[in-house]
């Protein structure tokens, strides 16, 4: 099985568009994980998948982005649904990173970091980590330090999404350093 497209499948779902497998997040964005086999057995190219398919695609993923607990299975990061999935609030390190396109920065520099199409900001705990989520817009990406810990004491909600993978509410460009 190519765990890889069964992985886009799977974020695509669980992230984007639950409603076309007929699954419903809960308010944490969980789904059964039974409902979710179900569903993705309906196309002929996922007819024979397993419980253990899952398990697998999480095991050899190159990013930790669904979770798998108890029967249910969510994704960790990256949601555009319109109802928000509700994130545990946690504080930051002093510093987080994002990597972006080299034509985003002027508009950053003006209106901040915006969630866009999705539900939070996505923010790296390292440079290498935000230079490859920059990779994807750009050849050159641009690294942005954000003060993370001072924008959190004045206000701005942070989450944790997995273990290299902050999210957050807007930031605004007082907490971002451009150099
Ligand atoms: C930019 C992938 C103009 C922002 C990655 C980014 C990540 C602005 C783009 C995860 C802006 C949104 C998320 C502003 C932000 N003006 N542009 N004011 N504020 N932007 O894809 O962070 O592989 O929604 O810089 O690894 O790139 O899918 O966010 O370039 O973790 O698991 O607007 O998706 O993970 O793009 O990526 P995205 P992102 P997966």
């Amino acid at each position: 099985m190519n765990y890889r497209e069964l992985s886009k499948e799977v974020s695509y779902a669980l992230r984007h568009a639950p409603s076309e497998y007929g699954l419903v997040l809960d308010e944490n964005g969980w789904v059964d994980v039974q409902e979710l086999l179900k569903a993705l057995k309906e196309n002929n190219k996922w007819a024979s998948i397993e419980l253990n398919d899952l398990l697998s695609m999480i095991q050899a993923a190159d990013k930790k982005r669904h979770e798998l607990v108890g029967g249910k299975i969510r994704a960790l990061y990256g949601h555009t649904i319109p109802s928000p999935i509700k994130k545990e609030i946690a504080e930051p390190p002093e510093h987080l990173y994002h990597g972006t396109a080299r034509r985003f920065v002027e508009s950053i520099k003006e209106k901040g970091l915006l969630p866009q199409e999705r539900q939070y900001v996505h923010l790296s705990v390292d440079e290498n980590t935000a230079y490859e989520v920059g990779k994807r817009r750009d050849e050159k990406p641009v690294i942005l330090r954000i003060k993370a810990k001072l924008a959190f004491m004045n206000g701005i909600s942070f989450y944790k999404g997995n273990a290299d993978v902050w999210l957050s509410d807007s930031i605004n460009s007082e907490y971002i350093e451009f150099h």
